[in-house]
């Protein structure tokens, strides 16, 4: 009687044999993979001691103004690692430093800005008290609940005249949390149709229907682009992104099939990077600037148009990466990139902005900062 195992294959010896060993690779590449995010995030702290100290030094020979200024800095930097270990510590830390007052706006303000602060903490730290894009909702129904109401309610009060009541706009968001799952979550099979989503609503109104334009463009919206929260795994590139030069959606050219792709731009460090979404937290392509020149140029088929080239390699690649259709990261196959801006106001602030970059010397400030250092010393 031949013995088959649950799960065996029609795979030869061989073949699972490689397979076996193609999977131990891949657990070793993950374990370097977490090694190597270990380490960088140590440097980045080490980086950021050095620099803290450094300003402390120099803040130490410019008393006054400045003094304040940095240790306010620094008490804000560490007011938010407070913050994503222990939300109310946090608060309460940034309070007693005078960093935030107990004003609520203005911690409001505070976590809705979220630089640097970890979204599963503002979901806590707001969950535990009484928006939804923009930080992770805590896991408990009751929390939820009252954050849908908090959501609910203001969203009506700065938009009156939307809906009928906040209740429309509480069992609105929750259907649409239910469409964004349906449509991009790979698991669902059955995705919801347009007219599905419609009849979901039917009478929500205070037994009234809601536009179906409103409808069909939230449908559309959530179609185009799931909205999703960044993993905070810490070691992520999502602070990188953090107070970019510039950031907005363009077309892009392919290098070498010529199709248009719309693409979530961010400029920051003299890069330019491009993302499919707007949440997404790794980008489908890098370009460095360095060496780059920025110049208008026109296309028979997009208007605002500008293109970035090597102006002293003219018909070579530029040196750029992009993550292929497997997700492996290969070299760019561009000569020249070619981008269209939706007006020409924007296509004339990309170009300043880029070439602003371009030109900034990125060792300017350290040279100046030192520079400064040795004369008050003197
Ligand atoms: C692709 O065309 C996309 O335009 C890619 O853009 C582009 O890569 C490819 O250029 C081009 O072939 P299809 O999707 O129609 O196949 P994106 O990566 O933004 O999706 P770039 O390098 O522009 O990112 P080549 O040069 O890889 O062919």
């Amino acid at each position: 009687m031949d013995f088959c195992p649950a799960g065996s294959t029609d795979l030869s010896e061989a073949e699972e044999a490689e397979i076996e060993t193609i999977r131990q690779h891949r657990q070793e590449l993950l374990e370097d993979i977490k090694k190597l995010k270990e380490e960088i995030a140590q440097v980045f702290a080490e980086i950021e001691c050095f620099q803290n100290a450094e300003k402390r030094k120099e803040a130490g020979n410019n008393p006054g103004e400045q003094t304040s200024k940095l240790s306010q800095k620094d008490k804000l930097s560490l007011g938010r690692k407070k913050f994503n270990m222990d939300p109310a510590k946090g608060i309460q830390y940034l309070i007693e430093q005078q960093v935030l007052s107990s004003d609520l706006q203005e911690i409001a303000k505070f976590l809705h800005k979220g630089e640097g602060l970890n979204k599963t903490a503002i979901g806590d730290y707001l969950g535990g008290r009484q928006f939804l894009w923009s930080f992770r909702l805590p896991g408990e129904a009751q929390k939820i609940d009252r954050m849908m109401e908090a959501f609910a309610n203001w969203y009506c009060k700065c938009n009156p005249g939307v809906f009928q009541s906040t209740d429309t706009c509480y069992i609105l968001s929750f259907s649409i949390i239910m469409l964004n799952t349906s449509l991009h979550n790979p698991n669902v099979k059955d995705k919801t149709p347009f007219e599905r989503f419609v009849s979901i609503n039917k009478g929500i109104d205070n037994g009234e229907d809601l536009p179906e334009e409103l409808l069909k463009n939230l449908f559309e919206s959530i179609k185009n682009e799931p909205f999703s929260i960044p993993e905070d795994d810490g070691n992520d590139l999502t602070h990188t992104f953090f107070n970019p030069n510039r950031e907005g959606w363009l077309l892009k050219l392919g290098g070498r099939v010529k199709t248009w792709k719309r693409r979530w731009f961010i400029l920051t460090d003299n890069c330019l990077y491009y993302f499919e979404y707007t949440t997404d937290k790794e980008p489908l392509g890098i370009i460095p600037l360095e060496n780059l020149s920025v110049q208008k140029v026109d296309d028979p088929k997009k208007p605002n148009c500008f293109e970035l080239f090597n102006p002293k390699c003219k018909g070579q690649k530029i040196k750029a990466c992009k993550t292929d259709g497997d997700g492996k990261v290969v070299e760019g196959k561009h000569q020249s990139y070619k981008i269209s801006a939706a007006t020409p106001a924007e296509r004339d602030e990309w170009i300043e902005a880029i070439r602003t970059s371009i030109t900034q010397d990125p060792f300017y400030d350290l040279v100046s900062a030192r520079k400064k250092k040795i004369a008050s010393k003197n």
